[in-house]
C-alpha cells in the first residue's frame, strides 16, 4: 500500500513530502515534478505570495540516476518566503516582540485551531491549515501520475464556474455523453485549460469570470467555484465492493474533499442523478468489438465502488478563500468584544489552483488502487501483473458464461 506524509508550516523553513511502496525503475525527473508544482501556482486571483514563491522540488531519497529504488522518496520544497518570517517562525525560543494573532477569520480553522490545540495564538492555527501544504501533495500526487502513466492512465483537469459563472456550452455533457473524440486523455483537457488565466476550456467564459474576479476584488471579497478532474484509461476492477473502506468512489471523495475549502464531491452526474429515472441515469451495455463499453458514463467511470473501464469524472466544489479584506464580524480574543475579522495577504480566487491540486490527489487515489492490485517489486513486474490481467479480461468473461 502507498502512501505519503507531508510536513512543514506556510512560512515555515520547508515543506516536506515523504512518499513510501512505489516500485522500483519508475522514472521520475526533478524537471516533471516542477512542470507540475509550477501549474499550481498559476491562475488569475492569486495573491502577491505567489509572487515570492517559485516551487521547486529537492529529491533527497529513493531516486538514483531518475529511477526510483523502491526505498522511501522524500522531496524538500523550499519557502522562499521564510526569509521574511524567520523570527516570527522561530523553533527556538520566543522573541517577545512578535505578535500575537487575536482575532479569528470565520471561515478558516483560526478558532476551531486554538480551541482544540490550546493554542495562545492564532499564527498556530494558520501556518499548518494553509493551503501552502498543497505543494508538498502536488509533489507526491506528481509520482503517481508519472506511474499511472506507464499504465496509459492520463489525468487532467478544467474549472467549470467561478462566482457562479458557467460557461454557455458546458464540457460535462460531452464527458457524461461519451461523446470524447476516440483518442481522448484525460491530460488533454490540462493542456488546453492550462493556457486560460482561470483554467477553462473557452475564451468567451474566461473573460466573463476574470471580469467577477475583478469585481470581487474591488469589494475586498473572495469567490470560490466548481471544477473537472478526469482520469481516462483506468483498467476495469480497481478497488471493491467488499468493504466500504475498499470502495474507489469512497477513496477519491476522501481525497478530493481533503483539499483546503473543498465542500463538496461528485463523481459522475452526482447530485443531478438523484432529480432523474434510473433510465435518464444509468449507461448501456454495448460491445464494441471484443469489448464490453457503455453507451454513456453517467457513473463517471465507477460502479459498486469498481472502476468500469470509462473516464473517472469528479466534480468538487471550492467555498471562497475566507480571509477578505472587507472583513465580517468576529471577535477578538484579547478583549472578547465584536470587531472586523483579520485582514491579511491571502488570495481572492485559487480554484485554478485546486483543480491542480485535484488532479494530483486522483493521480493519488488511482494509483494506490493500481497497485493494491497489480503492484510487484519492480515498475516491470507491475506492467507485467497489468498486461497479464487487462490482456485476457474479455476473453475470461466470454469463456466463463459460455459453459
Ligand atoms: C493561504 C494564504 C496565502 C496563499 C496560500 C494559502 O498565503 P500567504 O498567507 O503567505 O499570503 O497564498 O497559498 C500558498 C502559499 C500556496 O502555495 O498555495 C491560506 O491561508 O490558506
Amino acid at each position: 500500500m502507498i502512501r505519503f506524509l507531508t510536513a512543514g508550516e506556510s512560512h515555515g523553513k520547508a515543506l516536506t513530502t515523504i512518499i513510501e511502496g512505489f516500485p522500483s525503475n519508475l522514472i521520475i525527473t526533478t524537471d516533471y515534478l516542477n512542470f507540475h508544482l509550477k501549474r499550481r501556482q498559476a491562475g488569475y486571483g492569486r495573491g502577491l505570495r505567489m509572487q515570492i514563491e517559485t516551487d521547486t522540488v529537492e529529491i533527497l531519497s529513493g531516486v538514483r540516476f531518475q529511477k526510483t529504488l523502491g526505498s522511501p522518496i522524500s522531496l524538500l520544497i523550499k519557502n522562499k518566503d521564510w526569509e521574511n518570517w524567520i523570527e516570527k517562525m522561530s523553533p527556538e525560543k520566543k522573541n517577545n516582540k512578535v505578535e500575537k494573532i487575536t482575532i479569528p477569520r470565520p471561515g478558516h480553522a483560526d478558532l476551531v485551531g486554538i480551541s482544540k490545540y490550546n493554542f495562545d495564538d492564532i499564527r498556530n492555527s494558520i501556518e499548518r491549515s494553509s493551503a501552502r501544504e498543497t505543494a508538498a501533495r502536488v509533489a507526491a500526487g506528481t509520482i503517481a501520475r508519472r506511474l499511472l502513466e506507464e499504465f496509459g492512465i492520463s489525468i487532467g483537469s478544467f474549472v467549470e464556474s467561478i462566482g457562479g459563472v458557467y460557461p454557455k456550452e458546458n464540457f460535462r455533457e460531452n464527458l457524461f455523453g461519451n461523446s470524447l473524440p476516440k483518442n481522448f486523455k484525460g491530460w488533454d483537457l490540462s493542456e488546453k485549460s492550462d493556457k486560460s488565466e482561470v483554467r477553462v476550456l473557452d475564451k468567451d467564459h474566461e473573460e466573463k469570470i476574470i471580469n467577477k474576479i475583478k469585481q470581487a476584488k474591488k469589494k475586498g471579497d473572495t469567490l470560490g467555484g466548481t471544477f473537472y478532474a478526469v482520469a481516462t484509461g483506468v483498467p476495469v476492477g480497481l478497488g471493491s465492493f467488499v468493504h466500504y473502506d475498499t470502495k474507489l468512489d469512497a477513496e477519491i471523495a476522501q481525497s478530493i474533499m481533503s483539499i483546503n475549502a473543498v465542500k463538496a464531491v461528485s463523481i459522475g452526474t452526482g447530485f443531478e442523478a438523484a432529480e432523474k429515472f434510473g433510465s435518464e441515469s444509468h449507461d448501456e451495455i454495448i460491445m464494441d468489438k471484443e469489448l464490453l463499453i457503455r453507451r454513456t458514463n453517467r457513473a463517471g467511470g465507477i460502479e459498486g465502488g469498481i472502476s468500469t473501464g470509462m473516464p473517472i469524472i469528479v466534480r468538487g466544489a471550492m467555498k471562497p478563500i475566507a480571509t477578505l479584506m472587507s472583513p465580517i464580524e468576529s471577535v477578538d480574543l484579547k478583549t472578547m468584544k465584536a470587531v472586523d475579522a483579520r485582514r491579511e495577504r491571502s488570495d481572492f480566487v485559487a480554484v485554478p489552483a485546486c483543480a491542480v491540486i485535484a488532479e494530483s490527489m486522483l493521480a493519488w487515489s488511482i494509483a494506490k488502487y493500481l497497485l493494491l492490485k497489480f503492484g510487484g517489486d519492480s515498475i516491470e513486474e507491475s506492467i507485467e501483473n497489468f498486461r497479464n490481467y487487462s490482456g485476457k479480461l474479455y476473453k475470461r468473461i466470454k469463456k466463463n458464461f459460455s459453459r
